[in-house]
């Protein structure tokens, strides 16, 4: 059975900055590094993206209960504290980190290559990140992921893209969730699939239920798995 319980201290992983230092230059070299480790080891990795409560652990575990008889799959998971996450996600019987940021509200670079020291890559196929609940500070912040995802869910309105541009840039693929509500929460998916693909033409959207599953496999296609 897979121990959902372990905890790597994200806030005790220091990040070594020297005056003068550019903070998302260091991130980015090091997501660099990130990759290129995975790669060689050829990990597919995704960094899930979004808003507290859009639904991406509920997504994930769709995604996982899909995916994990044909990849070998662990995932990480960013959250302040609590393990209530990863516990959700382990018990489909795969790999969970959770990765307890303290008081910050994105994962970076070097919290998630220490995480990576952690687990068997070369027993592994698809490593799949759940950021920290947040629609603004992950996107400056690439974690060396191959594709990043940002979830949005009909309940937080007609504005989430418009407002928080430079996430969607970030994302190769956005899903449009809790698709049960649009019609009580009076929200118009084509058009936030418009506002998208105006912020980021080449975005690939899948439109979701994370409750029944329904455009989990839309989803899956999108991401090329
Ligand atoms: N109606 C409906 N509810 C959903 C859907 N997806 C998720 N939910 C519910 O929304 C709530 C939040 O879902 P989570 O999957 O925990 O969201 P999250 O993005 O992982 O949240 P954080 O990790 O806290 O940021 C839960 O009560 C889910 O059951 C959906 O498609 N439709
Ligand atoms: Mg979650």
């Amino acid at each position: 059975m897979t121990n959902t319980k372990e905890v790597l201290k994200g806030d005790e992983v220091t990040l070594d900055i020297e005056p003068g230092m550019n903070i998302l230059e260091v991130n980015k070299k090091l997501a660099q590094k990130n990759k290129d480790i995975l790669k060689e080891h050829n990990v597919q990795a995704i960094d899930i993206m979004g808003s507290i409560g859009a639904g991406k652990t509920s997504l994930i575990e769709k995604l996982v209960q899909k995916l994990k008889n044909k990849y070998r799959i662990a995932v990480f998971k960013g959250d302040l504290t609590t393990t209530i996450d990863a516990d959700r996600i382990g018990r489909h019987g795969v790999q969970v980190l959770t990765i307890n940021t303290g008081r910050e509200c994105h994962l970076d670079a070097n919290v998630v290559a220490r995480a990576m020291e952690r687990i068997s890559l070369k027993n592994l196929d698809l490593l799949i990140i759940e950021n920290v609940g947040n629609l603004i500070c992950p996107a400056e912040f690439p974690l060396g992921t191959e594709k990043r995802v940002v979830v949005i869910s009909v309940t937080e309105g007609p504005y989430m893209i418009l407002k928080h541009p430079f996430t969607f840039m970030t994302a190769d693929v956005m899903v449009i969730n809790k698709k049960d509500l649009a019609e009580t929460m009076k929200i118009d998916i084509k058009q936030l699939e418009k506002q998208a693909k105006e912020v980021k033409p080449d975005v690939k959207v899948a439109v979701t239920n994370a409750l029944t599953g329904e455009g989990v496999e839309e989803l899956i296609k999108v991401l090329e798995l």
